[in-house]
């Protein structure tokens, strides 16, 4: 049997959504699915039990940083991912081709992979599909991410295209590298916004008969409705039989249009991340916490929400752990906005179920957009 398998239990009747379980050696995923980002083995601010307490059911790592720090040797030796960080259930860990390509400046690509200088101390590296390969199977991931070149938005069609064929080659190379049985390695789609380049990548990728496919090179500062557009294209041309996930995408909007259009499977930093600004999102739209408004709001973050923090404390006792520099407060709007993202998650797998989810959707923004706070 392969480590991972992916079993479609439904397609929805009037958009491109699906139903699905994703098994892997840690256990079944359920998706549509949303992953917490563990950057640096931990989602931050919160404990595993509080990740799992939340929903989720499979979290992201990032090989980038884990290589810098505290090394890939260092995890091996702790007996895995999974182990070191005690999160025993599935993890997925991205290749480092979208990390190191965001360090502006401080990289040089050639078709071997790329130099690059620690964002940390300041010193050289090398990472490659080789070089990603190995790290990533001494992590011990579910599943592993081929490396690929994310290129910047906007760019040049000769870029993307020189993206398109890098991308390719080092999927090849991934998998001719790669050991792990108990490890899947998912293949990814580069390909900017040009529909030929999207069409051709996605055509060489699944050609290499990878168990599951991430749609790289979204959500990089192109306006949404072109990501829908490159989204509702590529879906011709994906296996229906494998997992598509759509990479470094979480807002709520973005989740609800990305399953009518396929996509199984989504990470973001977004939920965690506005957390630790003060920013929640609640059924009526995004709140800004931190703002002097809530000082004497003694509602809770979102009244329709059953999460810890919903069920225990105040807007107004919330602002003032963040303005004190409180860490409880960070804590308490991460779990919020984890607990919020995978009960939507939770909403549109039931609707899907019960062929609902454009009525969901247009409940759910009628709600969000409404600025009803
Ligand atoms: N490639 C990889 N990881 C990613 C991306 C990508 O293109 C993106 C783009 N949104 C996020 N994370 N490997
Ligand atoms: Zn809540």
């Amino acid at each position: 049997m392969p480590p991972v398998t992916f079993t479609l239990q439904k397609k929805d009747r009037n958009t491109g959504a699906r139903l699905g379980l994703l098994q892997t050696p840690h256990g079944t995923v359920k998706t549509p699915v949303f992953m917490p980002v563990g950057t640096q083995a931990t989602v931050k601010t919160m404990t595993p039990e509080e990740v799992a307490e939340v929903g989720a059911e499979i979290i992201l790592a990032n090989t980038y940083h884990l290589y810098l720090r505290p090394g890939a040797d260092v995890v091996r030796e702790a007996g895995g991912l999974h182990k070191f960080m005690h999160w025993e259930r599935p993890i997925l860990t991205d290749s480092g081709g979208f990390q190191v390509f965001s360090l502006a400046g401080l990289r040089e690509i050639s078709d071997d992979g790329v130099t690059f200088r620690s964002h940390l101390d300041g010193s050289t590296h090398f990472m490659g599909p080789k070089e990603s390969m190995a790290v990533q199977e001494a992590l011990g991931s579910d599943i592993a991410m081929a490396f690929d070149e994310c290129v910047a938005y906007p760019a040049g069609r000769e870029e993307v295209e020189a993206g398109v064929k890098r991308t390719s080659r080092w999927a090849e190379i991934c998998l001719e590298v790669h050991q792990r049985e108990d490890q899947a390695v998912f293949g990814i789609i580069q390909g900017g916004v040009f529909p030929d380049l999207r069409r051709r990548s996605a055509r060489e990728i699944t050609a290499l008969d990878f168990p599951g496919y991430g749609i790289g090179g979204l959500s990089v500062g192109e306006p949404k409705e072109l990501m829908y557009s490159v989204l509702d294209e590529l879906q011709e041309y994906l296996p229906e039989n494998k997992p598509r996930y759509l990479m470094g995408v979480g807002s709520p909007d973005c989740l609800i249009e990305g399953v009518k259009r396929g996509v199984d499977m989504f990470d973001c930093v977004l939920p965690t991340r506005i957390a630790r600004n003060g920013t929640v999102m609640t059924t009526y739209g995004k709140l800004v916490v931190r703002n002097a408004a809530y000082a004497r709001d003694f509602r809770p973050l979102d009244p329709e929400c059953a999460c810890y923090t919903c069920r225990n404390y105040t807007r107004a006792y919330i602002r003032h752990l963040l303005k004190a520099g409180e860490i409880l407060g960070l804590r308490l709007t991460t779990i919020h906005n984890l607990y919020f993202l995978l009960k939507l998650m939770e909403r549109i797998r039931r609707a899907i179920e019960a062929n609902d989810l454009e009525a969901m959707a247009a409940e759910f923004y009628a709600k969000y957009n409404s600025g009803k706070i």
